[in-house]
């Protein structure tokens, strides 16, 4: 247990900063246990501030000397700081510090992965580093130098001066600290050009580790000149500096990382080859690389005051991202998969112990914040303020936005103020979506009489953590009519339900419509609409909406999956010849078919009898979702084999999308035939397949159908040398187990000689895979629950962060029975009370217990 209990910080304490910085010059000597920094802060008092009180953030370091103004001092030192006397007029604080990255295990900081030195900066990581203000509202200009005999040292901004074992950069774009990174390597880059919308040449470069890595540069690069031109060509934003690397490194905590000019990627999320990375692969790259990029305005140059604002810089940037996948590949396939990623974990989220506001009020660990609340729901409330205030109006704030701010460390309140002032609106109420948790419940009654139609809407936020009322939202809700003929006789129009209870009316209708109701997921809220089945299938066949069509296919099987649930129920062969005439319309894409053939998660289905008020059982949630399974097989069993033959890509493997849509539905057919066929085809594919993405799905057919040990032990053989094809191997083998095996498998692979924890990446693709196995997950014996705090206990010793957030695996532990509970909640307990548990772990699982 924790010794001394855990700060709390809250927004409303927010005050500014006592000084500000104008200038930093830092040195470092790399050395793996005993790297020096030297750093130079020019301070000045900040006029807005309410103290003199002078203190530097710095954790983890070994203080050599400091000075002020050439003096030297012995200020006071403690674990999270130090504190001095200074003039109250400019003065320079110098400092030289000694730290250890070969040890800094936890991933923030400076630390060394496969012999790179490399840091992680976000949210709290530079006080590793050195002495300084750590906080985003502290803006500065940096210069660095690096001394190294590695031969690539790499710093933010542009190139000032090199020479033999030493290289300095200057970046003239004042920035927090949080911005801040630096690598030095044995490295080797795939280098290009862009030439941006003002005719400035800049010099790109992707920087990998020699060896195959550098064949697996080139998607990234492509997509990353793609991101320059979409931002420049959509928000008119231009890049700002002479050089833009990117660095890809093994060993890394998240996804990847903004820093000014100098982004650090998660290898997973920057090398691509069509040999070693699936179709998703592929697509997620793309889409990381350009959120990243577009983080050089939306993050950068106008960054977040304090971190309760994070939502400022990721749910614009993620909305962003969204925008560029969607013009790249396809709107309505984009927003589909988006809202399964919505529902599935921000709902879970939202509905569960961890529920927090989009703009936190407290938090003990801000890295526990980075979660899919700030980032998907953050990004949901840009995408309804574009709505409300419609495509001029987005325009014109965002244009507002980048001019006013430009060089700001801003707030959610600078951000709404812009589109008030913008487009004349209020938006007093709709702030309400960056303070209240939850997930609002929508439902629906219409009635029509004389013509007229009538919708009436009823909005309803359940309690969440530390917030029993809730008030009404903004909600934007987009509906449109259809006749019995499926004929669209209203086009879609946004209602804005403003009220507790509010009643829409439409005129002149011959008889009773069709409506169809939020569409395209206009409002992340969770609609209760009482429909037939059909209703719903009427709508499946002909809503002109594409996020809804495929709505009305996933409700119906989530109501199949239900039944069978609770009574063995056979499916309803409505849906069922719903399934096979969309899979039969050669005119819709393949893509959007593949994701109309795909059931709701197993978790969305316990969350689904939740809802009902019933306790889930998730072993008999996996039975019916292996029934509906096959009889989804059996009933499509004679279209299957054309289909299939039909998505046959032929030519050199490309990532489009289109290719990729025809190899989804292809694959989804194969996992359909699997189940009738006994792997053939699936076995087949494995023979012949010249790419991952069919190397791949076709493993994962033969093992869910528990076949595949030849195939999978081939798999290894050939890819034993590649860590992130490996990942995939370990992953796949927890995912695909049948559910009372699960947690052996996971056990037996941590045994595995390739298994480590000290790879983020690795550890994820066991334990994260294990989380995936809901019935596995769930296994009545509580093997995994005690496999996992097991493993997360080892865990937290050496990095916090990883582990804090794999702990949110037991966050839906109130949902089960008496059992299952006391199983989880020991386990949560047996994590709890470890000896020197860290602050991030202690956080999240003493929020989950609640
Ligand atoms: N800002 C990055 C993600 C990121 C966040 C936190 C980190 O460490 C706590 C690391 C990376 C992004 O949104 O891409
Ligand atoms: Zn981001």
């Amino acid at each position: 247990m924790q010794t001394a209990a855990p700060q709390k910080i809250y927004l409303k304490d927010y005050t500014p900063p006592a000084y500000l910085v104008d200038s930093v010059e830092l040195t470092f000597k790399l050395a793996p246990t005993t790297t020096r920094v030297l750093s130079r802060i020019a301070f000045r008092p900040n006029p807005d501030a309410q103290s003199r009180d002078f203190f530097l953030h710095g954790e983890q370091l070994k203080l050599i000397s400091a000075s002020i103004d050439g003096v030297s001092i012995t200020p006071e030192v403690t674990a999270t700081g130090l504190t001095h006397t200074v003039p109250n007029a400019p003065f320079v604080f110098e400092a030289e510090v000694e730290i250890s990255p070969a040890t800094n295990t936890a991933l923030e900081g400076l630390y060394m992965s496969n012999g790179m030195y490399c840091t992680q900066c976000e949210a709290e990581g530079f006080r590793k580093i050195t002495y300084y203000p750590d906080r985003p509202d502290v803006m500065s200009v940096f210069t660095v130098r690096i001394e190294s005999d590695l031969p690539v040292l790499l710093s933010n901004g542009n190139p000032a001066a090199k020479g033999d074992g030493w290289a300095e950069w200057h970046d003239p774009w004042p920035k927090p600290a949080y911005l801040f990174a630096l690598v030095g390597g044995d490295l080797v880059n795939h280098p290009d050009r862009f030439t941006t919308m003002s005719g400035k040449d800049v010099e790109l470069n992707i920087w990998v580790r020699p060896g195959d890595d550098e064949q697996k540069c080139a998607f990234g690069m492509e997509a990353l000149k793609k991101s320059m031109k979409w931002d420049e060509d959509v928000y008119g934003r231009e890049y700002d500096l002479d050089i833009f690397n990117i660095v890809a490194v093994d060993d890394f905590n998240m996804g990847a990382m903004e820093n000014k000019g100098l982004n650090i990627f998660n290898s997973s999320a920057v090398l691509a080859s069509p040999e070693t990375s699936t179709d998703a692969n592929f697509e997620r790259i793309e889409a990381i690389i350009a959120h990243e990029y577009f983080h050089n305005w939306t993050g950068n140059r106008i960054t977040c005051r304090d971190w309760f604002q994070l939502c400022l810089k990721e749910g614009l940037t993620v909305f962003r991202d969204q925008q560029f996948t969607g013009d790249m590949r396809s709107h309505a396939v984009k927003r589909i998969d988006d809202v399964v990623v919505l529902r599935a974990h921000q709902f879970r989220e939202d509905n569960g112990p961890l529920a927090h506001p989009v703009r936190p009020e407290s938090f003990v660990e801000i890295n526990n914040f980075y979660t899919v609340t700030v980032y998907e729901k953050g990004a949901e409330i840009i995408g309804m303020l574009k709505r409300l205030v419609g495509d001029e109006g987005y325009k014109n704030a965002l244009d507002l936005y980048f001019d006013r701010h430009d060089g700001d460390a801003a707030t959610i309140e600078d951000w709404l103020q812009v589109f008030e002032d913008a487009t004349g609106r209020d938006l007093s109420q709709f702030a309400k979506w960056y303070s209240q948790a939850g997930t609002p419940r929508v439902s629906v009654t219409d009635s029509y009489a004389d013509g007229t139609y009538s919708l009436t809407l009823s909005q309803q936020t359940p309690a969440t953590p530390d917030q029993d009322k809730k008030t009404p939202m903004v909600i934007p809700v987009a509906v449109g009519l259809l006749n019995d003929n499926g004929d669209e006789i209203v086009p879609t129009r946004i209602l804005e339900l403003t009220e507790a209870t509010q009643t829409f009316t439409f005129d002149g209708l011959a008889s009773k419509p069709v409506p169809s109701i939020l569409r395209g997921f206009s409002a992340p809220v969770i609609l209760e609409h009482d429909q037939t089945n059909a209703e719903r299938a009427f709508l499946l066949a002909h809503d002109t909406d594409p996020f809804n069509r495929w709505d009305a296919g996933r409700t119906l099987a989530q109501d199949v999956l239900l039944q069978m649930v609770r009574e063995d129920a056979t499916p309803d062969t409505a849906y069922l010849d719903g399934l096979l005439a969309l899979l039969r319309d050669d005119n819709l894409d393949p893509a959007f078919r593949a994701l109309a053939l795909s059931l709701p998660s197993q978790d969305d289905t316990a969350q689904a009898l939740v809802d009902a008020g019933e306790t889930p059982d998730p072993t008999a949630i996996y039975r019916a979702h292996e029934a509906l399974t096959l009889h989804i097989a059996q009933h499509l069993q004679d279209t299957l084999p054309r289909i299939y033959a039909d998505m046959t890509v032929t030519g050199p493997y490309a990532p489009d999308a289109v290719s990729a849509g025809k190899r989804s539905l292809g694959n989804r057919m194969l996992s359909l035939m699997s189940k009738l066929d006994g792997g053939k085809q699936a076995s087949q594919q494995y023979a012949t397949a010249d790419n991952m993405t069919q190397q791949l799905a076709a493993l994962a057919s033969l093992l869910k159908i528990g076949k595949g040990a030849d195939e999978l032990a081939a798999f290894e053989q050939r890819w034993h040398h590649d860590r992130l094809v490996m990942d995939k191997w370990f992953g796949l083998q927890v995912s695909c187990a049948a559910p009372e095996d699960a947690a052996k498998v996971a056990a037996k692979l941590t045994e595995h000689s390739a298994f480590t924890m000290k790879n983020p990446n690795r550890f994820r693709a066991v334990f994260g895979a294990l989380k995936g196995n809901t019935a596995g997950f769930h296994d009545p014996s509580g093997a995994s629950y005690d496999l996992l705090a097991d493993w997360l206990i080892k865990l937290d010793a050496l990095n916090p962060q990883t582990t804090a957030r794999m702990s949110t695996s037991f966050d839906t532990w109130k949902r089960y029975d008496a059992d299952r509970q006391t199983k989880m909640k020991a386990a949560l307990q047996r994590i709890d009370k470890t000896p020197n548990l860290s602050r991030d772990t202690t956080e999240m699982v003493t929020r989950i217990l609640g």
